[in-house]
């Protein structure tokens, strides 16, 4: 969430979170860094869509419940009629699950084995290069390396619908005229963030980018290449100008890790991983100092990462909650919500600026982060440095006076701060609808080159191939996942698990609150099996499980659905972390971060893998403990309070 004054606390740098790991690797290789992630990462709004296209291809469809949810927040909530408006368009959700398509938008589901987009990518391109379909003077004109994508697309095993009807379960006849229609109108084709949350996660990005680039719709209203719809809640949004935001200074350290290596880091310091053509080293970590995240909640193999996280000397965590990781920290500073501080809000795209007005006083001994790190300052004597000696009313003025006098500067009257905060919001100025992405480039490419060495779309990138990487070559390409349906280690883990989004929370934020815990069954998480996959289980609605595999074991409570493709089940992140019971499962809760490899998606943009696993499922039928993740910890001499 973008909130302003907690962002005085984000110094660290953070190089690929969990969300676009791949995305702001990739997609600044292939495009360059400024034609890279921040053109994909707005996009085109769903007004020119509706507008402008005839035909959505959407892999991994327009998840609705992910809509809700925005960096900054959402102030008015109107996906709903944006979505419904896109009426006259064609939308086709390639998809392990029927729901992922938003229902406004009459989606026709094509039902996929997880894992094998690219496969459907590549032969849909190959369609269009192999029966002149494909927009040539698009491509002589705006991308690179063509001759190689072909020579991979016809040489060796071709990529054929017939190969990838093999690997995706989507019949060959299926792709074959979906991507002849697709060149024969107005086309979006969509990926969405999920799709590289996996093991290869690059590919995806780069085979819908390519496909895409033949079809040659790219930087034209409502057609070309589109990532993150259906993702998160600003996509799809006009343009805001700027906001009153904190400057977030420079970070004298430039080491870093990617953010979802952790665990490797914690194991093998001294010793160096890939990263993007560099080789990073992993330092020798004594001290962790935690704030605004739950690894109990994100991070892969929970079993792995409670052993790394002894190897420190001290944690420290600030938290409002006594989650996985303040249960795990020697230090743990108590820290404020939102809704026990005043602040400002507002996202990109949103039309409101909020004034966030603290509801009730801050539980316990709760303080602002900022206050926490201010102290800290002080002991360090920086204070002055740190805090400009403002406190956080004294900022928010600050920050707000200083956005007014900039619009003011171009002519746009903002009212005062008092009116802004006795008014509880105002209205933006300067939304505007974003230009589909690419279009100056297209526009003109010799004036307005991209970025990237050859000034054109990468679809082979030079740089890349130069990396040398066997999991990530120098094109989109398909490559086999360790975990999936067609392989080995199907034959004992037969069902793919997804473990998406939660529809009702935010991660694993409030999960103890009454609208998450309406969604449990016998307060376990809800995993949702096919019908079919229930009967030869002997499964039923309602049945505890276990689900697990080599890495771990959890109970859920079964959701028997047609909504799910045959052989895969979906249990959503956000149930926290219950290591109490291991005689019975290493989590008792239904947190399926038990049951997902740690490994990064590959040496180019290592980010986290942790939307797919293989699992098998079986009837639990022991006594079912009660759940004790939401417990505060016992102490000696005294109890810890808990939040209500
Ligand atoms: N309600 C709610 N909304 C959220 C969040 C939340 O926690 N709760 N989190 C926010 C954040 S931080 C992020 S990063 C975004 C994430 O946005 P996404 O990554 O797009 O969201 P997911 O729900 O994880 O995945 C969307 C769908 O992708 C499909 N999918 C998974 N694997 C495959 C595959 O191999 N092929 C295809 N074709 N489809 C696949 C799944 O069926 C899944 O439902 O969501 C944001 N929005
Ligand atoms: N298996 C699997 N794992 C995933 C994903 C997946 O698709 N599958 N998705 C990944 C993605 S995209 C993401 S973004 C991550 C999300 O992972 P996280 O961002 O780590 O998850 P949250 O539960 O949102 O953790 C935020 C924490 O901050 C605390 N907090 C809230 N407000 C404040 C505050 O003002 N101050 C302080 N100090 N703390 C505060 C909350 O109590 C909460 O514990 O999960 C990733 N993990
Ligand atoms: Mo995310």
């Amino acid at each position: 969430m973008h909130r302003f004054l907690n962002s005085i606390g984000g110094y660290t740098r953070s190089v690929n979170n969990y969300s676009n790991a791949a995305s702001e690797v990739t997609l600044p290789r292939i495009l360059g860094p400024a034609g890279g992630h921040q053109v994909f990462r707005q996009g085109m709004s769903w007004k020119t869509i509706a507008a402008n296209t005839d035909l959505i291809v959407a892999f991994g469809g327009v998840r609705r419940s992910n809509l809700a949810v925005a960096p900054g927040g959402l102030s008015e909530h109107r996906i709903g009629s944006e979505l419904s408006a896109l009426h006259n368009v064609e939308v086709v959700s390639i998809s392990p699950l029927a729901d992922d398509a938003a229902s406004e938008l009459n989606a026709r589901w094509v039902p996929t084995i997880p894992g094998t987009d690219v496969a459907i990518m590549l032969a849909m391109t190959w369609v269009l290069v192999t029966e002149g379909l494909a927009d040539r003077s698009f491509v002589d004109r705006y991308v690179a390396g063509a001759d190689m994508v072909e020579k991979y697309l016809t040489g060796g095993v071709a990529k054929t619908p017939e190969w990838a009807a093999e690997l995706s379960g989507v019949p060959a006849d299926e792709i074959r005229t979906l991507a002849r229609r697709m060149a024969s109108c107005r086309t979006l084709v969509t990926t969405s963030w999920s799709l590289q949350r996996i093991q290869y996660g690059e590919q995806s990005l780069w085979a819908g980018l390519t496909l895409a680039a033949y079809l040659g719709q790219i930087g034209l209203p409502g057609r070309g290449f589109g990532h993150g719809y259906g993702s998160i809640g600003d996509a799809g949004k006009p343009l805001s100008g700027p906001l009153p935001t904190l400057r977030q200074g420079r970070n004298e350290v430039s080491d870093f890790i990617p953010c979802a290596r952790i665990v490797d880091m914690l194991e093998r310091p001294g010793e160096s991983g890939d990263f993007n053509g560099h080789r990073l080293s992993y330092p020798d970590t004594r001290l962790i100092y935690w704030v605004g995240g739950n690894p109990f909640h994100h991070h892969q193999d929970l079993q792995r990462l409670t052993r790394a996280l002894a190897k420190p000397d001290t944690i420290v965590v600030h938290e409002p909650f006594w989650t996985g990781m303040a249960k795990h920290a020697d230090i743990v500073l108590p820290a404020t919500l939102t809704i026990e501080r005043d602040d400002m809000g507002a996202g990109r795209g949103d039309p409101y600026l909020i004034a966030m007005k603290q509801v009730v006083p801050p539980v316990g001994q709760a303080r602002d982060d900022y206050d926490i790190f201010g102290d800290l300052a002080s002991r360090l004597g920086v204070y002055q440095e740190f805090t400009e000696r403002r406190d956080s009313a004294a900022w928010l003025r600050k920050l707000y006076g200083n956005w007014q006098q900039s619009w003011r500067r171009r002519g746009h009257e903002v009212p005062d701060f008092d009116v802004f905060w006795e008014t509880g919001n105002i209205r933006l100025p300067g939304l505007r609808e974003p230009d589909p992405p690419l279009a100056d480039f297209v526009a003109d490419p010799d004036k307005h080159p991209l970025n990237t060495p050859s000034g054109r779309i990468e679809i082979f990138s030079e740089t890349v191939a130069g990396f040398g990487y066997a999991d990530c070559p120098g094109h989109a390409a398909w490559l086999e996942p360790e975990e999936w349906l067609g392989s080995e280690l199907a034959q004992r883990f037969p069902l793919h698990l997804i473990a998406n989004q939660p529809a009702r929370k935010l991660h694993s934020q409030l999960d103890m609150g009454a609208h998450s815990m309406a969604g449990k069954t016998h307060g376990r998480e809800r995993v949702r099996v096919h019908p079919t996959d229930c009967a030869s289980r002997g499964l039923s609605d309602g049945d505890v499980v276990r689900i697990f595999n080599d890495r771990g074991s959890c109970l859920a409570a079964v959701e028997s659905t047609v909504d799910v493709r045959v052989g895969v089940v979906q249990l959503s992140t956000g149930a926290w972390y219950d290591p109490s019971r291991p005689d019975i499962a290493t989590c008792i809760h239904g947190n399926p971060n038990v049951l997902t490899t740690d490994r990064g998606t590959s040496s180019l943009a290592q980010g986290c893998t942790g939307q797919h696993a293989l699992v098998e499922i079986s009837r639990y039928t022991g006594e079912l403990p009660a759940v004790a993740a939401f417990d505060p910890p016992s102490f000696a001499g005294c109890v810890a309070e808990r939040r209500s």
